[in-house]
């Protein structure tokens, strides 16, 4: 949601939030070479507090190996080597349990191929002051693509407009992938049982996060195309997207209607 409107929000107004600790950038690869070097300098120049861990799943291209060596030379930086591509959620979740073990206070995703631009990071730790959760969003006043397609866009919006209408939730940029969690946020989300892997492991976050009452706040940025390597969008990826909200949607409803018919029993969790 925008913060400041909306029942989270005003549920928000009065609770202190305690203090952020240090933050782990984790930035997902698979055969981002050209990428890496660049994003993760970024990152440290942005914030030099924050640290970073690059989970990478065994890209042929050598990706692992040129985060090897930045990790090599500074020590705020960090190589998840996994085994093989298993999808971006699988990637992230790997990352929040490194973070969580190793006493991370903020756990913050971005991918490695520009399009979330590290120089917009300090905005989203301001913001995850006053929040559970911040999402960088493209499409609240403020947000915007550059060098998108119009095909794109059109996915894009549309990804976020059916998940906001199928799950109900009152947030605008449900699909992205910028955003800052707090530890606490994480552990109260039921890490154990997601699988959904690609753009929809970031609606099943941001459904979560919302069902189990935590504040969540949408903070404008800027979503530049990558202009290096390749996307790994697929339409495997799509497919799976539309299937999980649609059965997610259905699900909640056929609950909410059973909690009608039966009041005494309890609704079930995300
Ligand atoms: N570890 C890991 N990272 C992945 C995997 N798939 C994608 N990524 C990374 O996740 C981030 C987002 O992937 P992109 O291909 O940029 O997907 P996208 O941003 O939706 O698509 P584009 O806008 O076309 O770039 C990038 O940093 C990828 O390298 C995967 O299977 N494993
Ligand atoms: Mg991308």
């Amino acid at each position: 949601m925008n913060d400041g409107d909306g029942a989270l929000a005003a549920q928000a107004q009065g609770r202190k939030f305690g203090p952020l600790g240090t933050a782990l950038v984790i930035i997902p690869t698979y055969n981002e070479a050209e990428n890496i070097k660049s994003i993760v300098r970024r990152v440290r120049q942005s914030v030099p507090e924050a640290h970073v861990l690059v989970a990478d799943d065994n890209s042929p291209d050598g990706t692992g190996k040129l985060a090897d060596e930045l990790a090599a030379e500074d020590e705020q930086v960090q190589v998840l080597h996994r085994k093989g591509k298993e999808g971006l959620g699988a990637a992230y979740l790997a990352g929040f349990h490194w973070g969580m073990d190793n006493g991370y206070g903020v756990l913050i995703e971005m991918d490695a191929d520009g399009s979330h631009q590290p120089e917009e990071l300090p905005r989203l730790l301001t913001a995850l002051k006053g929040a559970d959760l911040v999402l960088g969003s493209r499409w609240v006043p403020g947000g915007r693509v550059v060098n998108w397609p119009k095909s794109r866009e059109f996915i894009s919006r549309g990804g976020s407009l059916y998940s906001r209408v199928a799950l109900d939730l009152p947030l605008r940029d449900i699909t992205g992938g910028y955003r800052a969690f707090r530890r606490e946020t994480l552990e109260g989300l039921g890490l154990d049982d997601v699988a959904s892997q690609g753009y929809c492991f970031q609606v099943d976050l941001a459904r979560r996060a919302v069902r189990a009452g935590y504040h969540v706040v949408e903070v404008p940025i800027t979503f530049v195309e990558r202009e290096l390597g390749d996307s790994k969008m697929s339409r495997d990826i799509l497919v799976e997207a539309l299937w999980r909200v649609t059965t997610w949607g259905v699900g909640e409803r056929i609950g909410k209607l059973r909690g009608r018919a039966n009041p005494g029993r309890k609704p079930s969790q995300p």
